[in-house]
Parts: C-alpha cells; structure tokens; sequence
C-alpha cells in the first residue's frame, strides 16, 4: 500500500489523472471526493461499511479480536491494580507490562486503522484506567494534533463489560466535522490555565449546535475508536462501587509533523513540538514535513527568529524617515 498517497491509492486506478486530482493532504474520509473513492475503492463491502460509518459519525466501535479474552482482562487488571496507588489512570504501562503492549498492537486494530486512514498507524501513548474518569467533553486535538490535519485517533478498548452506570465514555456523533478548534480560536491564550475555559466553550457549543450525547455501552473486548476531532468525554459516575476497566491507546499516522496545539502559537512561529515514540519499536518517530525530517527545514526563518533582525531594520527606516522629514522642512 503506497501510504504517501492516501485515499488515491486504493481506487481502482491509481494512476490515472482523476485520482492525482482527487489526492489531498489529509485522511481520505475527510475529503470532498470519499463518496467517489469509496465506490472505485477496490475494498470488501464490509470494510466499506466501516469506512463510512467512521466518516459519518467520527467514530466506531469493532470487535478487537483480543485472544482469550477472559484470561487476558484478568491478568492485565491484576498486573495493573497495585500501581494505580490512589491515582485512576496509569500512563504508559506498556513500558512495563507486555499485555499492555499487546493492546496496543493488537493486529485487528493495526487493520482497522489503516483502513481508516491508508496510512501506517503509530500507536504512540497508552492510558489505563480502573475507574470512570468523568472527563469533560473534549476533542484530543487540544492535546494532540498533526500536520497534516487528522491524522490522529484514540482507540478504547472495554476490559469489562461497560454498563450506562460505571461512567462509560459519551461521543457527540457528527461532532468530528467541527474544524480542530485550539486555544486561540476561542480567543484564549495558550498555556494550561485556559482549560477549563475551553472545556466550558465545548460544552456551550454542543449546547447551541444541538448535537446530541451518545453514551457509550459496551461488551468486554470491543473497542472504540475516535477520529481526532471527534467530542467526547466520560460520564457522570452513578455507582461509586463500580470499576470502569479500559486502556485506551493514542495513534498518530506516519509522514506527519506532531505538536500540542494547547502550548502553542503557530501563527507566531511557536509550536510546541512532540517527540513521539512508536511503541511498536520504542524507537523515536521523527517530525516529518512535506516528506522530509523537520531538521532539514531548522534553517527557516520563523516569525519570532527574525523578529530582532526586523525591529533593527525598522529603526534604520525611522532614523531615515525623520532625516528626510527635517531635510525637506
Ligand atoms: O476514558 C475516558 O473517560 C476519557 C478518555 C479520553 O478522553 C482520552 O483518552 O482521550
Ligand atoms: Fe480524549
């Protein structure tokens, strides 16, 4: 699969100049042309049927074809439930624990994905949780975003069975077609201290917009995935007693540049840049831009980099300005 080429690479001709016309720099499903490149996509009807419920309400949720299932959940809780001490989620605990690793490469997650996106998927951070997390409603672009746009997901995957009452997950269905909204298109600045404002600007909007709330039941063993600007959040916990076992894994796609919008300013030249590691191969995954590793572009002037230079040039052009003021007088 030629991933350079997104969605142009699996029409029936790849080659011919439609499909150069329809290639656009960002995940296929998002793009004027899908309804066309589904139809000439040489795909099995079901994973068509995928492709575009994804595309239709941001979001899926699939049998992730975990083996034995039962003695996996239950040795992965086990393994786990010492190191949560006192906290609800365990960052990372693939580092450590081979079953959380293999959550995250799980091979029917890996095929979903590529579908999804036709591109090589990176799974990037793991998250364990033994309870709900009764997260406000947020898309993870804040968090982590792309360029291209959208080449990010989240993947849920229920450790239990996930009943309306133990704070399941909620999504806004159709919600992913809001642009990746960061700080400063709500008119805050970055920095952590805007959050809770930006989280109280999601819910006004699903409010206004009049999305509504699905919340998210699940089997033990399905897995939820989430396109980038997908809203979503975790329920009101009723039943304090009960556990909410999950692990949700992070992917970002290859051939992309990674950074978190909420500590940057891009229109200023600050980007806070994310070194992402491929839990695949626990190695770094470099910062690509326009097929090229960034450090190849480090000699490119940003705003903030020539700013001295201009305001010296500025102060030239004044003195001159003035000078020819007086001699003119
Ligand atoms: O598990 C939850 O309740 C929310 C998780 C979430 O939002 C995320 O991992 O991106
Ligand atoms: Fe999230």
């Amino acid at each position: 699969m030629d991933i350079q080429r997104s969605g142009a690479a699996i029409l029936a001709n790849p080659d011919s100049k439609m499909a150069s016309l329809r290639q656009m720099n960002m995940p296929w499903f998002q793009t004027p042309f899908f309804k066309t490149l589904l139809e000439e996509a040489d795909l099995a009807e079901d994973d068509k049927k995928l492709v575009a419920t994804y595309a239709q309400d941001g979001y899926l949720i699939i049998d992730a074809k975990i083996p034995e299932l039962d003695s996996f959940c239950e040795r992965l809780i086990a393994a786990l439930a010492p190191l949560y001490r006192g906290h609800g989620r365990i960052q990372d605990a693939w580092k450590e624990n081979t079953d959380a690793k293999a959550l995250a490469l799980l091979p029917e997650i890996d095929r979903v994905l590529r579908l999804l996106y036709q591109r090589d998927p990176i799974p990037f951070q793991t998250l364990n949780f033994a309870e709900g997390t009764e997260q406000h409603t947020h898309s993870d672009t804040v968090h982590f975003h792309s360029v291209p746009h959208g080449f990010m997901c989240g993947v849920w995957i229920a450790l239990q069975d996930i009943d309306a009452t133990c704070g399941p997950l909620h999504v806004y269905p159709g919600s992913h077609r809001m642009p990746a909204w960061d700080f400063h298109d709500l008119g805050l600045p970055s920095g952590r201290e805007s959050y809770q404002h930006y989280e109280d600007c999601m819910q006004a909007y699903v409010e206004a917009a009049g999305l509504k709330k699905h919340i998210v039941t699940m089997k033990k063993g399905q897995a939820v995935i989430w396109s980038a600007t997908l809203l979503h959040g975790g329920e009101h916990i009723e039943e304090r007693s009960k556990s909410r076992h999950s692990q949700v894994t992070h992917y970002y796609f290859s051939d992309c540049l990674y950074y978190t919008p909420m500590f940057s300013d891009p229109y200023i030249g600050k980007m806070q840049m994310r070194t992402i590691t491929d839990i695949r191969s626990g190695k770094i995954v470099p910062n690509m831009y326009a097929g090229k590793p960034i450090s190849l572009f480090s000699d490119i002037p940003t705003p903030a980099s020539i700013a001295p230079a201009a305001t010296a040039v500025a102060e030239v052009l004044r003195r001159l300005l003035d000078r020819a003021k007086r001699w003119t007088r």
